[in-house]
């Protein structure tokens, strides 16, 4: 089973990348074979500023190796070291339909959200089918804000295996229902451009001051609290297993719980859980050629990998004239 699925280093990484996304990958990689990678492409639709993208690309990664991702056991690289995926992006673009395109939530809400409507913002989702289907990916491990791009990869994957026979796997997406959508401080889904996210290496007080800033209900302490779109319950239970967390749902729904003790637990959880990553990642901040090593080597066996599918495409849809 060939797992696949990327982050763009548009901004610092949070908990919902970690939990929708990150932890999930390096879970994986113990029993399936794991591509990884940092989507700088993707991220230059709405960065444009250089020294910030190469800094954050260089932060991403070494985010997911401080984390645990073992570039002996997977694939591990960075997107524009690859520079096929935009042959295939080409390729794969004649056969997408402007209207699935047109009815992307994402790009929809970017654009509302100030950022250009240009159209890399536009055609995001074909370069996403072309990341998954270059590989031959059989499962994407994703968020549920995801869910509707991978949607396109599959309808994608499909047209063109219709047009030009059978080419590419069509991919599965794999949404963990409790990580589907991780909250912001703000109650939106977290998110590096929101400005509402909690980033995974931030330091303590910016932890303590977005958890401190969380709205919460006025509900009396002795009463019970409620646990719908309840950001402090949802964002601590993240962090528990099943028994920790029923024994958190029981604090919710029997009297005494005062929201701000529990917010300083929470800061103290948080601080807690990364602490052994932290420490991992300054060490590998620093050691900048042993990181590039590793993402040189990442990008050969990533390489190898794609000229199988971009060999095989580039052939059924005729570019090989001399054949
Ligand atoms: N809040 C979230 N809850 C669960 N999963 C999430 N993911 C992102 N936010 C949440 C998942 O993280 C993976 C990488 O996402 P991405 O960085 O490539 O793009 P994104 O989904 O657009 O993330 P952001 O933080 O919202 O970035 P910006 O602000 O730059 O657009 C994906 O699998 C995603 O589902």
């Amino acid at each position: 089973m060939r797992i696949l699925s990327g982050i763009q280093p548009s901004g610092s990484l949070h908990l919902g990348n970690y939990f929708g996304m990150m932890k999930r990958m390096v879970d994986y990689q113990e029993h399936s074979e794991l591509f990884c990678f940092i989507v700088n492409y993707h991220a230059l639709t709405s960065v444009f500023d250089s020294d910030f993208l190469r800094r954050q690309t260089y932060g991403a990664v070494c985010d997911f190796l401080a984390l645990g991702l073992d570039p002996e056991k997977s694939v591990f690289w960075v997107q524009g070291d690859v520079p096929e995926v935009t042959e295939l992006t080409w390729l794969l673009s004649n056969v997408t339909g402007m209207g699935i395109l047109e009815r992307s939530h994402s790009y929809k809400d970017k654009t509302a959200k100030g950022i250009p409507a240009s159209h890399g913002l536009f055609a995001y989702p074909v370069l996403m089918a072309a990341d998954i289907l270059l590989y031959g990916a059989d499962k994407v491990p994703v968020g549920k804000d995801q869910k509707q791009h991978l949607e396109i990869a599959r309808d994608i994957a499909i047209r063109f295996n219709n047009t030009y026979g059978d080419t590419f796997v069509v991919p599965e997406p794999d949404i963990e229902e409790d990580f589907a959508t991780v909250p912001g401080v703000d109650g939106q889904k977290m998110s590096k451009s929101y400005g509402n996210a909690i980033e995974i290496f931030a330091d303590e007080k910016s932890i303590r001051e977005k958890i401190m800033r969380i709205k919460t209900d006025s509900t009396p302490v002795d009463q019970p609290k409620p646990l719908k779109d309840n950001i402090l319950y949802d964002l601590y239970s993240l962090f528990l297993d099943e028994r920790d967390r029923a024994a958190l749902k029981e604090r919710f729904l029997n009297p005494g719980l005062r929201y701000g003790d529990l917010k300083k637990e929470l800061v103290g959880v948080i601080w807690e859980y990364f602490t052994p990553y932290r420490n991992e990642r300054q060490r590998l901040e620093r050691d900048r050629q042993y990181v590039i090593d590793i993402m040189r080597e990442g990008a050969r066996k990533a390489r190898q990998a794609a000229a199988v599918y971009l060999d095989r495409a580039r052939h059924n849809v005729g570019l090989d004239y001399w054949y």
